[in-house]
């Protein structure tokens, strides 16, 4: 089964939509294959975002990643990360649709809410930087 991450920022935690949020998953059919409240490190959350290490807003976005806990998920389905990505809606929750998780939770561009992996591959292997094998229901 295909698999994205998907992590509910320190935004939504803070504000109570986490539940709001994972019944979004499951009512559009994602099983939920993994699931833990964390509290990352600026370590934790700096190699996460690596890839955004020579961004301007990288320093912040690490700093909100780790101001406070994260819900992550493993979310399982067919065409799982194109799927969840129209869920979630644009990065920037301004452009975003109606509808979508991002228009409804996120609050700005950096306080958006929700993370949602953007490949099949980057699916892997972030589901992979946050779950190890016995922490995953096994779908295969
Ligand atoms: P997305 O895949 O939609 O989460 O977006 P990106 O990978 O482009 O960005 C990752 C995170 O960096 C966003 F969720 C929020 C933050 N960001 C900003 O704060 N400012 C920007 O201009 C772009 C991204």
């Amino acid at each position: 089964m295909e698999k994205t991450l998907a992590i509910i920022k320190p935004d939504a935690v803070g504000a109570n939509h986490t539940g709001k949020i994972i019944d979004r998953y499951l009512q559009a059919g994602f099983r939920i294959l993994g699931m833990k409240m964390v509290r990352l490190t600026a370590e934790t959350a700096g190699a996460f975002y690596e890839v955004h290490k020579e961004r301007p807003f990288y320093g912040e976005l690490v700093e909100f990643m780790s101001s406070d806990r994260c819900v992550v998920l493993a979310l399982g389905k067919e065409n799982a990360v194109a799927d969840y990505r129209t869920l979630i809606g644009a990065t920037n929750p301004a452009e975003a649709a109606e509808g979508t998780i991002r228009k409804d939770f996120a609050t700005s561009i950096g306080n958006n809410a929700v993370h949602g992996s953007d490949s099949v591959e980057n699916g892997e292997i972030e589901v992979a930087f946050f779950f190890s094998r016995s922490e995953l229901v096994q779908t295969a």
